[in-house]
């Protein structure tokens, strides 16, 4: 059985895969694949392990009909189109739980960053601004005992309300679409509806999935709704907030600064006006970008290739219907 991985992985899920007999081939490019050049990849193989965020549309299920299982190294599967996948019978699993601290962490460094003007701060310095020692100036923002209000509360929602209760005492309410009771359980957190998540936080992180529920959801008629004092987060994906409304919200002093470990489009180009702006912190997606979680995410995709290759299906599949 052969394999595909589309960038280059830590080196303990090729491993799991050369144990398991699987005979694989890697995109060493040292860049993304095009959707061509991936579907290409493809012809000669009969799983594919994904690394990134490259749109799998019908069009790459219909030229890839024979593959037997994709392995999404992500959580996040909004770039996948899945009612093609169960068309061509694909079954594809993602890499949930593993990534949450990691990613719950770089939604706790965005709101301290952001709080502090950390890296506005640290450019200075970098630039050679740092002259002389400012009392009033450049002020941030404590985040004890303030209120986070969290979009989506779910596994990693939930440990970035574990770190904030524990570092900073902060109050907890949260938006979903259905009250999480479970979630509740496990954190003291307040459910409350949407407009209650925006005129009450003082910091909002976004933590949901991509869907066209969610798609824009903040905007300009939100980020009015908000605090002139708040923070805005976003580690789960750049289209949930519009990013000119952002831009327009910030400059006109509508909402206090923001944290984002995704953008819309990624990469941002380096000529965005977010990056000029001192109240904002930009990070390149690196939510789950520890050594640590990267290799737990491939090995997890990598054994639900395996499965396949056993007869046994994807512990973490999100098309069951594929096996109706
Ligand atoms: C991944 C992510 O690193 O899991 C997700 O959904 O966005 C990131 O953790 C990225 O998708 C690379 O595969």
């Amino acid at each position: 059985m052969k394999v595909y991985i589309s960038k280059k992985i830590p080196e303990p899920g090729i491993e799991n895969l050369r144990k398991a007999g699987f005979e694989i081939s890697i995109n060493d490019k040292g860049s993304s694949l095009s959707k061509e050049e991936l579907t290409a990849a493809c012809q000669e193989v009969d799983f594919l392990m994904n690394i990134g965020q490259a749109k799998l549309d019908a069009s790459f299920f219909k030229q890839c009909s024979h593959l037997k299982g994709i392995a999404l190294a992500s959580v996040g599967y909004d770039h996948v189109d899945l009612a093609a996948a169960n068309a061509a019978g694909i079954p594809i699993s993602n890499t949930p739980h593993v990534l949450d601290e990691a990613t719950a962490d770089v939604a706790f460094l965005l709101m301290l960053s952001v709080s502090r003007l950390a890296f506005f701060r640290a450019n200075q310095v970098i630039r050679g601004e740092w002259k002389d020692f400012e009392f009033t100036k450049d002020l941030g923002t404590t985040l004890q005992g303030k209120t986070l209000g969290i979009f989506g509360l779910g596994r990693i929602g939930l440990a970035l309300a574990r770190k904030a209760q524990a570092a900073y005492s902060m109050k907890i309410i949260y938006h979903n679409r259905h009250r999480n009771t479970e979630a509740e359980r496990l954190v003291d957190a307040t459910y409350v509806n949407f407009d209650d998540l925006l005129t009450q936080s003082d910091v909002i992180s976004v933590h949901s999935n991509l869907s066209p529920e969610t798609e824009h959801r903040f905007n300009a008629e939100t980020f009015k709704r908000m605090k002139k004092s708040a923070i805005f987060i976003n580690t789960a994906r750049g289209k949930i907030h519009h990013e000119r409304d952002l831009t327009a919200a910030l400059s006109a002093g509508e909402i206090w600064g923001a944290g984002l470990d995704v953008t819309d489009p990624e990469p941002m180009t380096a000529d965005n006006p977010l990056l000029t702006m001192s109240n904002v912190c930009v990070l390149p997606h690196i939510g789950s970008a520890t050594l640590e979680t990267r290799t737990e995410m491939v090995l997890l995709a990598s054994n639900n290739l395996i499965a396949v290759k056993n007869g046994l299906k994807m512990p973490q599949i999100v098309n069951k219907e594929v096996y109706a």
